[in-house]
């Protein structure tokens, strides 16, 4: 037995020491050697040098990505193009317990829909949150398509905390675009349809009663959540509403909604009529809707809008009579509309037509001042002259969809999905500058930080819609592929592959590293989901378990390697709570919790108290255990659940233990535990000899590391107690349990000794 668990303490005296480290052996090839090996180009190797991070450095930007029918979020780096995680959002994600403790559960149940729980969304478009129209790195929010949400994440932990239903629409796309400052988060329909929840009206009354809308949500940003009840809409006509943009700069105030059905076609194929691909492009125009969103505000607050499903809604007569709601012409089913960093003009692409057609806000508002209308629509809205609002048509190729901007003043790059390609141009000279092949059929593109006041420029990511044959192949489903795009110089070059194995990313966005600052650990006691601390939260010795009829609460802890209760006692029909805090302030010190076989799971970051809810509903014998590979002793980190029949006694008194270990075991286990003492020491030693109070993580591992060796003493009382009473058994367990204590401080201090020694800590007197 002392043989068996000596190994560890000699490994930790040798990392302790440092007689571990490995030996450098590099390689004899030259880097020419390697370019002739992997038949690579110079082009090949200035591309790759471009893009590579070194071991241990970090990405410039960091991108936030629609999961496309994940129903998550994908981030990852630039330039390394590194995935980071993926955020559960309208989906349950297993490994952060997303959807399988009771604090996530209450948020996808946010999401219910006509009290069904939705598990799966089709998610189009991240925005990250704005001050004064600068991405502040705040907050993430992005839509559901099919499920018309909007969920709101917050980035101080990469947590989704809320998810709301649109309560007027069936599907949405024009969301989520967030004004400068964030007050509002926009959601615009896209399918029309009836307005009043579960209503049915035949397709023949579509004029009549089908509506599209545009939904605003007021962000409450000091609680970092939508207020429902402050939010409402703008009905607009059955014109199949698609991409928004906010106003920003002279434009602040005001949207921008495209559509691209104002045909208002009915198909039915099925009775012989033309299908709806026909009919939705028949005419040349269709509708660019622009609303002043502020006035809108005003007018909801005067009590002018009408309820429906208990959403304020204001009619489009209102909107028409108070001056609120306009309309221009665009080229016929137009997609993207993208107001440009100052604020000035509007960039709408349409799919349908070879030119990117730029308006200016400046003739817009002229017109409406000078209340120069062409006509007015069928609904009444005044239409503004194509003529009167255009600033320029540029043609760019097949299939613009998307524009993003540059940090250089009027440079854009607008995606062209049928050539697939980006098409580099000047918005104000009106001429293209540059095109590059991406593959294949790109659909948004981004530039850093490209649709704020400040685009950072330097790179682009084209978001391509099919692979086809980049990757190895791994099936008829294909993955989507990201291509890194160099667009600091003249000429764009192409410089990385990423395939996107998660669902279609429709838009992404991405915000210089530095603007976020994530924590690293939680208040003791967190509800992660609210923010606020769990009323079921208890620190280390409060420990409870309670049973009150056929109800098991238990307030429990973790902390390496060790839960707290180490078994849990049940009748069959017991209903089980358990409310776990995990005590760590280690960095990266992430417990998991299951019970085997009741499909529950918990990710414990440090500080965080989760909630996991089951029946106990049949007898058995099941494991619970951390899923985190925590420590060297993880695995040990483990509890029973006993599920006992319905008034099972039991039969006969538990055998009386019989001893296992002798004084030379117990003394084995001193000597072990003086040993580790010597590391511990040593590694103490170091750490304070350098300036670590510099270093905040270093900090939290120290505090952790004392914690630990705070619990020697009363480990040591005991065990000495029980030699005193030539009690072996006893004695050596203490002496093992002191043993424990130290190995998990030991591995901290070595960690905190790592970390010093590579971020050049000075030596201090
Ligand atoms: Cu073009 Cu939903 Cu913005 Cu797809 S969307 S590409
Ligand atoms: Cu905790 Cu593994």
């Amino acid at each position: 037995m002392s043989t068996f668990v000596v190994k560890p303490t000699v490994l930790l005296v040798a990392a302790g020491i440092g007689l571990g480290a490995a030996s450098t052996a590099w390689s004899a090839e030259s880097l020419q050697d390697v370019l002739k090996r992997r038949g690579l180009s110079q082009q090949d190797v200035l591309a790759a040098a471009k893009t590579y991070v070194p071991t241990g450095k970090r990405d410039e930007f960091v991108v936030f990505s629609s999961g496309g029918q994940s129903g998550q979020v994908i981030v990852y780096g630039i330039p390394s193009m590194r995935i980071l995680k993926y955020i559960g959002v309208f989906t349950p994600e297993p490994w952060q317990g997303y959807g399988f403790d009771e604090e996530s559960k209450m948020v996808l149940r946010g999401g219910r829909i006509d009290g069904r729980d939705m598990t799966w969304g089709d998610t189009h478009h991240p925005a990250i949150s704005e001050t004064n129209g600068q991405y502040d790195g705040q907050f993430l929010f992005i839509n559901d398509k099919a499920n018309p949400r909007i969920a709101v994440l917050d980035l101080r932990d990469f947590e989704t905390k809320q998810i709301v239903v649109n309560p007027i629409y069936k599907s949405e796309h024009g969301g989520a675009f967030v004004t400068t400052n964030t007050e509002y988060v926009f959601e615009a329909a896209q399918y029309p349809a009836p307005l009043e929840n579960q209503k049915f009206y035949p397709l023949e009354e579509m004029n009549d009663k089908y509506r599209g809308g545009m939904t605003y949500w007021k962000f409450d940003r000091k609680e970092g959540r939508i207020n429902v009840k402050e939010s409402f809409s703008v009905e607009l006509p059955p014109y199949w509403q698609d991409l928004s943009d906010a106003g920003k700069g002279p434009s602040e105030g005001w949207s921008f909604t495209n559509s691209f059905c104002s045909e208002r076609y009915v198909g039915g194929i099925e009775k012989g009529r033309p299908p709806y691909e026909a009919g939705c492009s028949a005419k040349d125009t269709d509708y660019l809707h622009v609303i002043n969103w502020k006035k809108a505000v005003e007018l909801v607050a005067a009590g002018k809008a009408k309820t429906i499903n208990n959403h304020k809604v204001l009619p489009i007569d209102v909107a028409v009579k108070e001056g609120i709601l306009f309309l221009v012409p665009e080229p016929k089913s137009p997609h993207g509309v993208d107001v440009t960093p100052d604020g000035k003009l509007i960039i709408v692409a349409g799919k349908l037509d070879t030119h990117v057609s730029v308006f200016s806000f400046e003739k817009i508002m002229a017109a409406i001042k000078a209340g120069k209308f062409e006509s007015k629509d069928p609904y009444g809205i005044p239409i503004i002259g194509m003529k009167d609002a255009l600033d320029k048509q540029v043609q760019l190729g097949l299939g613009p969809l998307h524009t993003q901007y540059d940090s250089k003043p009027c440079i854009a790059y607008t995606s062209l999905y049928v050539d697939s390609q980006v098409a580099k141009w000047d918005y104000c000279q009106g001429k293209v500058l540059d095109k590059l092949s991406v593959h294949y059929n790109i659909g948004h593109l981004m530039t850093m930080e490209g649709d704020t006041v400040s685009p950072k420029g330097r790179y682009l990511v084209a978001l391509n819609k099919l692979a086809i044959d980049r990757f190895v192949p791994v099936g008829p489903l294909h993955p989507q592929n990201h291509q890194l795009i160099d667009i600091s110089n003249d000429k764009m070059q192409l410089l990385y592959d990423m395939p996107l194995p998660l669902g279609e990313p429709h838009y992404a966005v991405a915000i210089e590293a530095a603007k976020l600052k994530p924590a690293v650990r939680y208040k003791v006691g967190t509800d992660s989901r609210t923010g606020l601390l769990s009323p079921d939260y208890v620190r280390a010795g409060e420990e409870v378990t309670t049973k009150t009829g056929n109800k098991i609460v238990v307030k429990g802890t973790l902390i390496r390697s060790h839960f707290t209760p180490e078994t849990i006692e049940a009748e069959v029909g017991d209903e089980i709570t358990l409310h776990l805090t995990n005590l760590e302030r280690a960095q990266d010190e992430t417990h998991g919790f299951t019970v085997s076989t009741y499909n529950v799971h918990a990710s414990l970051e440090p500080g965080k108290t989760v909630t996991v809810k089951f029946k106990a509903d049949k007898e058995g014998v099941y494991p619970y255990y951390c899923t985190e590979f925590c420590s060297a002793l993880h695995l040990e980190m483990m509890g029973y659940l006993l599920v006992k029949p319905k008034g099972w006694k039991p039969t006969k008194t538990a055998a009386v233990a019989q001893a296992v270990y002798t004084e030379a075991d117990y003394k084995a286990t001193l000597k072990k535990v003086a040993d580790t003492q010597a590391v511990i020491d040593s590694v103490v030693g170091f750490i304070t000899s350098v300036n670590y109070k510099d270093f905040p993580d270093v900090v939290a591992m120290v505090e952790d590391a004392t914690d630990q060796l705070g619990k020697i003493p009363e480990a040591k009382a005991k065990a000495e107690a029980a030699a005193a009473k030539k009690d072996w058994d006893q004695a050596n367990l203490w002496a093992e349990q002191i043993w424990q204590y130290q190995v998990k401080a030991a591995d901290l201090g070595l960690r905190a000794k790592t970390y010093l020694e590579q971020n050049n800590a000075k030596k201090v007197q």
